[in-house]
C-alpha cells in the first residue's frame, strides 16, 4: 500500500539541493542536520573585541550570539588557532568545518579573523571556514571573505523595527563613534540586512541567528523570517534566550524570561510555514562556546587547550581526513538506505502528533545508555513521519558506580526533562530510571538498541500513533 500522505523523514535529505549548494552544506554539522550526527565543527577563539552591546551578553565571557552565556574561551593568536586546527583534524578527521565566533564578535577586530582564515586555507585546504558575526562589520568584509572561499556566514539577526531592536541593543560602536537608542538600532538593523545581502549576491550561504525573547521580539521573529527568507538567507536559527539571573546579563537581572520548549517549538514551526518546507529552519543547534570542538552535542574543547597541544607534534594529511570521511559517506549511505523503508508505510489517517525522545552519541544510531546522556533528541511522530524537533539538555546522572550514588535528584529532572514525550529511546537503561518513568507514562525503550535514528523513531513511533502499543513497549 502506498503512503497517502508522504511518510518520510524531513530532517536531512539535501538531495533537493542544487549540487553546487548540496557541496557546500553535506558535511556541515550546522547547515545540514543529518550531517550533525556525522560531522564535527570546531571554534577558534581569536576574536575578542566587541562593537556592539546586546542586552542578553554580559562581556565577561563569549558572544551570546553563537554561544551559551556564562563560558569563557582560552583567547588564541592567529597562528595558534592555526597549530590547534591541524591537531584536532588529525584527532578528529571528521571535523570538517572551523568557524570563528567570537568571544567577541569575529570581524570588531577583523584582521585576526581574516589572518587566521588565509592560514587555514594555506595549511588545510579541505576545511571549510565559518564565519558568524553581529553584522555590523560584515559589509565592509564581504569581498575579503569571497576572495578566501568562505562559503558560510551566520548574521545574528533579532528584529525588523528598530523600536524591537532599541530594547535589544543599548548601544553600537561605528565608526568611531558610540551610538544609542534607536539611531543605534536603525544603523545596526541597515547594515545587518545589507550585509546579508552582500554576502547572497556573492553566492555566501547566509545561516541567520535570531535570538527568541518571547516578551521582546516573539511577535516579530515570523516577520524576520520572512524578510531574510525574501533576501536569500539560506536558513534561519531561532535560538531560545538563555537569561540565568547568575549570567549577570541585562536581560538575567531584569527578570527577563526565557521561552519554553514549547513556545520555542511554536514560533519554530510557524516560521517553518513561512519556508515551506522544515529544511529551512535550524532545530539542531547546540548554542556553543566560542572554542567548542567536536560532535554538535559534546565539547572537546579541553582535550586540545593551549598547554595540551603544545608539545603536540603536526602531522596533517589531507588523504588521510579523506579516508575516513569516505568510509563516513558510505555509513549514511546505508543508514538512508534503512530509511528508505519508511517511505513504503501504509496510509495513516489519525491526526495524532507524539513525541518520542532519543539517546545518541553520533553516527546517526541510538548508541548511548540512558544514564549517560547529556542532551536528548526530540522528534515528532505524525502520519507525515518523523521530525527532528529539538535538542534537551540534562544533567548526565551515571558518571560510573560512585557519581550514580547521589543522582536520584538528577534523575528525576533528567526525567522531567522529557515528560511530554510517550518514549525514551537508549542503548541501555536501568531499573531505577525504569521505575521512575512509569510516574510519568514515558516508555524506556532499549529493545532497538545500535539501530539507525529515524527507522527506530518511526517504527516505535508509529505504533503510538496507531495505538498499537499497547503491553508491547513498556516492560
Ligand atoms: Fe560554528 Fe556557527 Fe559555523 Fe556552526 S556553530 S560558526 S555555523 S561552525 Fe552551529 Fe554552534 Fe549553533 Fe552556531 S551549533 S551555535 S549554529
Ligand atoms: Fe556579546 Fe556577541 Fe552581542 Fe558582542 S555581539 S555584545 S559579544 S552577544
Amino acid at each position: 500500500m502506498g503512503c497517502s500522505t508522504s511518510c518520510s523523514s524531513k530532517s536531512g535529505d539535501l538531495d533537493f539541493l542544487p549540487e553546487h549548494v548540496r557541496q557546500k552544506v553535506y558535511n556541515h554539522p550546522c547547515y545540514s542536520q543529518e550531517a550533525h550526527h556525522h560531522y564535527a565543527r570546531m571554534h577558534v577563539a581569536v576574536a575578542p573585541a566587541c562593537n556592539i552591546q546586546c542586552n542578553y551578553c554580559n562581556r565577561k565571557y563569549d558572544c551570546s550570539n553563537e554561544s551559551r552565556p556564562g563560558v569563557v574561551s582560552e583567547v588564541l593568536a592567529p597562528e595558534e588557532a592555526v597549530k590547534k586546527v591541524m591537531i584536532v583534524g588529525m584527532e578528529i578527521p571528521q571535523m570538517t568545518v572551523v568557524g570563528i565566533a567570537g568571544p567577541g564578535d569575529s570581524l570588531a577586530d577583523g584582521h585576526k579573523t581574516l589572518k587566521t582564515f588565509r592560514l587555514l586555507r594555506e595549511k588545510t585546504p579541505d576545511i571549510k571556514l565559518c564565519l558568524s558575526t553581529n553584522g555590523l562589520l560584515l559589509l565592509d568584509y564581504v569581498d575579503k571573505l569571497k576572495e578566501l572561499n568562505i562559503d558560510h556566514v551566520t548574521i545574528t539577526i533579532n528584529a525588523t523595527t528598530p523600536e524591537t531592536a532599541k530594547k535589544i541593543y543599548p548601544w553600537i560602536f561605528y565608526n568611531h563613534k558610540r551610538y544609542k537608542g534607536i539611531e543605534a538600532a536603525k544603523i545596526l538593523l541597515e547594515r545587518q540586512y545589507e550585509g546579508l545581502m552582500a554576502c547572497v549576491k556573492n553566492d555566501i550561504l547566509v545561516k541567520v541567528n535570531s535570538v527568541f525573547i518571547p516578551d521582546i521580539n516573539g511577535e516579530e521573529l515570523v516577520e524576520v523570517s520572512k524578510k531574510v527568507k525574501e533576501l536569500g538567507a539560506f536558513l534561519h536559527n531561532i535560538m531560545p534566550l538563555i537569561s540565568k539571573a547568575e549570567y549577570g546579563t541585562k536581560f538575567g537581572l531584569d527578570g527577563v524570561k526565557e521561552p519554553t520548549h514549547q513556545q520555542l517549538k511554536d514560533i519554530q514551526d510557524k516560521c517553518s510555514s513561512i519556508w515551506g518546507t522544515d529544511f529551512g529552519i535550524m532545530r539542531h543547534c547546540r548554542q556553543c562556546r566560542a572554542d567548542a570542538v567536536g560532535l554538535l552535542g559534546e565539547d572537546r574543547g579541553s582535550e586540545f587547550t593551549k598547554d595540551k597541544i603544545n608539545n603536540i607534534d603536526i602531522k596533517y594529511s589531507v588523504e588521510a581526513r579523506e579516508q575516513v570521511q569516505l568510509k563516513i559517506e558510505n555509513w549514511r549511505k546505508l543508514l538512508k538506505e534503512a530509511s528508505k523503508e519508511m517511505e513504503e508505510k501504509e496510509a495513516i489517517y489519525t491526526d495524532e502528533k507524539i513525541l518520542i525522545a532519543v539517546a545518541s552519541s553520533g553516527d546517526g544510531l541510538i548508541n548511548q545508555h540512558f544514564g549517560h546522556a547529556h542532551e536528548f533528541l526530540i522528534y515528532e511522530v505524525s502520519k507525515k513521519g518523523i521530525k527532528f524537533v529539538h535538542h534537551r539538555k540534562v544533567q548526565q546522572y551515571c558518571h560510573g558506580d560512585i557519581a550514580c550514588l547521589d543522582g536520584a535528584n538528577i534523575l528525576e529532572d533528567t526525567i522531567k526533562t522529557i515528560s511530554d514525550c510517550k518514549a525514551v529511546l537508549c542503548a541501555k537503561i536501568g531499573f531505577e530510571p525504569r521505575d521512575i518513568m512509569k510516574n510519568y507514562s514515558i516508555d524506556p525503550v532499549d529493545e532497538v538498541a545500535y539501530q539507525p535514528i529515524e527507522k527506530a523513531v518511526w517504527e516505535i513511533g508509529r505504533k503510538y500513533i496507531l495505538k498499537e502499543n499497547a503491553n508491547v513497549l513498556a516492560n
